[in-house]
């Protein structure tokens, strides 16, 4: 289903806020998941209601529906990989599986650098995602940058509210980090970035679209804040308490 991560990906993860995960997942199962990708991303909706929608098109929830996806986000590898990249959690749920389209020619632009977690209804920010290439994604098709170490400087603000709040606007200090190389990835492949870690992608400058399946996952022991997200509003979740909810699964890392 997918490999272990190494220690050396452990530790690399832990210095710079993000790890790429050279065949993570085999070719003949990443060849079905892109099979089905494609139906999934068919069907959604292509309105650009958010600066989101410009950087790139969703198939949020996909785990949710099809039993491929499913199978891999519940592998209890990718379980211990979550579990062992976020140090000291003793284990992790599923926050989100989404399918991820950027479009060539123009049909979405460059993924502005953010953080993840500044939305985030958790009380505290050991979350991760696994970013799976479902096709060969060159640098210039839109693979992800990272600002190493940029995990290390806490809640940077949100962005993707309004024009120009990108982190790099905001702290241009970033801009002093490393940025991670150019990676061309191959089918397979994945990167891994922690919740903190600043990061973006040019636009797809190639000719076929840049499709990616995601897992994020986070600490199974962090509480609900009760901070306003869509995601979590209606679940009737208890303030102070875990995340006990079907939207929120346990990956058991056995
Ligand atoms: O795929 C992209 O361009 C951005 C994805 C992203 O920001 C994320 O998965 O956290």
């Amino acid at each position: 289903m997918a490999r272990d991560v190494t220690e050396h990906e452990v530790a690399f993860f832990n210095e710079n806020g993000w790890v790429r995960l050279p065949g993570l997942v085999g070719p003949g199962e990443v060849a079905t998941l892109r099979e089905r990708a494609e139906g999934h991303l068919a069907e959604r909706s292509r309105a650009r209601k958010t600066l989101v929608d410009q950087a790139f098109g969703q198939s949020r929830d996909v785990a949710e529906v099809d039993d491929a996806f499913r199978a891999l986000a519940f592998a209890p590898s990718m379980g211990r990989a979550a579990t062992r990249l976020l140090r000291g959690v003793r284990g992790v749920r599923i926050q989100v599986t989404n399918l991820l389209i950027k479009e060539p020619g123009g049909g979405h632009g460059a993924t502005e650098f953010h953080q993840d977690f500044p939305w985030m209804p958790m009380d505290r920010s050991a979350m991760l995602t696994i970013w799976l290439a479902l096709a060969d994604v060159p640098a210039d098709m839109g693979a992800l940058r990272f600002y190493n170490g940029s995990h290390r400087f806490g809640i940077l603000g949100r962005s993707f509210t309004r024009d120009g709040d990108d982190q790099l606007s905001q702290h241009p200090w970033i801009k002093e980090l490393e940025l991670s190389p150019p990676l061309d990835l191959a089918a397979g492949d994945a990167t891994v970035h922690h919740a903190l870690t600043v990061h973006g992608a040019p636009a797809n400058r190639r000719d076929q679209a840049r499709l990616s399946f995601t897992v994020t996952y986070f600490d199974a022991d962090a509480l609900y804040t009760g901070t306003p997200y869509r995601q979590t509003d209606d679940l009737g979740l208890a303030v102070n308490q875990p995340f006990d909810h079907p939207k929120f699964p346990v990956v058991a890392d056995a």
